[in-house]
């Protein structure tokens, strides 16, 4: 069996006692449900030989958009052991962005929930998806009553290095997404690098060692609640305490059962506002990770008072998984708020001017990484993929940033044109083009401005059509609800006579992110 099978890796790391717990969860039907080590092997082992007998050929893309739930997990590695490409799907994407990954992506299997079945099946079966199988939240749903039919074990089927494991789209600046292509190597040489680094404790009954506990309260279809935390617990062979659905209050009150906790800025500001929050109920805890947008220095001093923890945090892209971290181990150095950390060991991390040469330490300029983290290229985009990377194959993160003299990076800025609202990314130019075809509307500008809740939030500024009246704010706004994921609509839309432009007649979206940027903070 080659070394470098994720699965095979997460396999060899479960507990030598296979009836311990290794998910509780924490909310949904039935909570708490105990689901053992044996669950997952065999759960997973069912599915994974459900997909066998569809005879597919190798690597097939496997699409997912179901809710959260263990089986969901199982499914994810089962896709793994059957030797295919895993394809998540984030559950707010709509009828209009489903439809544009399923031809692109061309998936054998489409995994929905049976609440959407009617409309996801249709644009699966006319884009040629040859099997649609459904997978509710109460384990219920087609995949499982077909995998019920299928022996409990399996063999893994061998996989490479460099073969792919799974496909993570991150949209594209120009509107049309791009398939990230993550493989086995990248994504076992990241989590290998986080157990070290992070200091994962596994559990040893025979020593009286009871492991880390990690909450686990993301969602399961983007890298960091997928193969950051789920790896991570998995590595370890350490349980989770498993969250459908983020909650401020209820993850608070679980605090004081676990070591672990990995989530995106915004779960800390709502935690921060919850009073049970406080230093006794953060006193098992080891580890508080936060990443996927910046963390605000008064996040991250308010955290320390209130619960006594450093947050670590750490940076990272689809494309890449983990780049940098703050160090976990006080003998590795200081955990600094504002500051994404060092690299991690095996990723370089370079910062360069504009023609791609080397910037001194405290210079600011394009993140440039190199690792074996780094994707093997955007799914059937060459052209993208090269314009991804440097003549020397280093990738372009599309981030700004700067390192202290002491190798500590700070992330500044974006080249890129992205807002991250909540951990979620935005492009404007895929919002713009829909609010461009509205009624009324003769050109619009998307930005990110500062907001106390998502760190940053989206707003439109639209430009009324000559002649006709003025279309309403409200009206644009529920003209895009349901034709795009809930996130990426405005939280706001402004009208203005034109857009401020530069000599070359670009929009200069600074002007108008400064104009309004005490629109939520005021
Ligand atoms: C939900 N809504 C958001 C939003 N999340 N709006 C803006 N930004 C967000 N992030 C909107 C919904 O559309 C809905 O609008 C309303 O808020 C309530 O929806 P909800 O589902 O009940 O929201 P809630 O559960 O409160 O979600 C907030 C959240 C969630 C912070 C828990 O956004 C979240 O889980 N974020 C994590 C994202 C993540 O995992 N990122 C990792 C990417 S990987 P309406 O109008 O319909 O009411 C990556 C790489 C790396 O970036 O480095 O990790
Ligand atoms: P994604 O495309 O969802 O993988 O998002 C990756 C992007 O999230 C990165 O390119 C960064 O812009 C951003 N990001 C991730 N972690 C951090 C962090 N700790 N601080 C600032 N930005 C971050």
């Amino acid at each position: 069996m080659p070394a470098n099978h994720l699965f095979d890796a997460l396999r060899a790391a479960f507990p030598a006692d296979l009836d311990a717990i290794a998910v509780e969860t924490a909310d949904g039907p039935g909570a708490p449900l105990a689901y053992r080590w044996r669950d997952l092997d065999r759960g997973s082992a069912m599915i994974a030989n459900l997909l066998a007998s569809l005879e597919l050929p190798p690597a097939s893309r496997i699409a997912v958009q179901v809710d959260k739930s263990v089986e969901a997990l199982m499914l994810y590695l089962a896709v793994l052991r059957a030797g295919h490409v895993y394809l998540p799907l984030n559950t707010a994407y709509q009828a209009g962005e489903i439809g544009y990954f399923v031809g692109d992506a061309e998936p054998a299997v489409l995994v929905c929930t049976p609440a959407a079945f009617a409309w996801v099946s249709t644009i699966a079966f006319r884009a040629g998806t040859g099997h649609v199988f459904t997978l509710g939240d109460e384990r219920s749903g087609t995949l499982l009553e077909r995998a019920a039919f299928h022996a409990d074990a399996q063999q893994p089927v061998p996989r490479r290095d460099d073969d792919l494991a799974a496909i993570v789209y991150t949209s594209g600046t120009t509107g049309r997404s791009k398939g990230a292509m993550l493989t086995h190597g990248n994504l076992l040489s990241n989590a290998r690098a986080l157990k070290d680094f992070w200091d994962w404790r596994s559990p040893d009954p025979a020593q009286g060692v009871a492991g880390d506990v990690l909450i686990h309260a993301l969602p399961i279809f983007h890298v960091h609640g997928l193969f950051v935390a789920c790896h991570g617990a998995l590595l370890a062979g350490c349980r989770m305490i498993w969250f459908a659905r983020f909650d401020a209050r209820a993850v608070v009150a679980r605090l004081r059962d676990a070591t672990v906790f990995m989530g995106v800025p915004t779960m800390y500001v709502r935690m921060l506002a919850e009073p049970a929050l406080t230093r006794e109920s953060c006193s098992a805890m080891r580890l508080f990770i936060s990443g996927s947008a910046p963390l605000l220095i008064e996040t991250f001093r308010d955290w320390q008072s209130r619960s006594g923890h450093v947050i670590l945090e750490r940076y990272g892209m689809s494309e890449t998984v983990m780049l940098t971290s703050n160090p976990c181990r006080a003998t590795d150095g200081e955990r600094r708020g504002g500051s994404v950390g060092r690299p991690l060991p095996g990723v370089r991390v370079r910062v360069v001017d504009d023609q791609d040469h080397l910037l001194a330490a405290g210079q600011t300029g394009h993140v440039q990484v190199k690792g074996p983290n780094v994707f093997k290229g955007y799914w059937r985009m060459p052209e993208k993929t090269a314009d991804a990377f440097t003549d020397d194959m280093w990738f372009r993160t599309g981030d700004v940033g700067r390192f202290d003299a002491d190798g500590y990076l700070a992330i500044v800025g974006r080249s890129k044109d992205l807002i991250i609202s909540g951990g979620y990314n935005v492009y404007p130019a895929e919002v713009e083009a829909l609010l461009d075809e509205l009624p009324g509307v003769a050109e619009s500008a998307v930005v990110g401005v500062p907001h106390p809740d998502f760190g940053e939030a989206v707003v439109a500024v639209v430009v009324p059509r000559a002649g006709v009246a003025a279309p309403d704010p409200q009206a644009l706004i529920d003209a895009l609800k349901g034709r795009i994921a809930g996130y990426k609509v405005p939280k706001r839309v402004l009208v203005a006579p034109e857009l401020p432009r530069n000599a070359m007649g670009k929009v200069q979206k600074n002007l108008l992110r400064d104009a309004q940027r005490a629109l939520f903070t005021a």
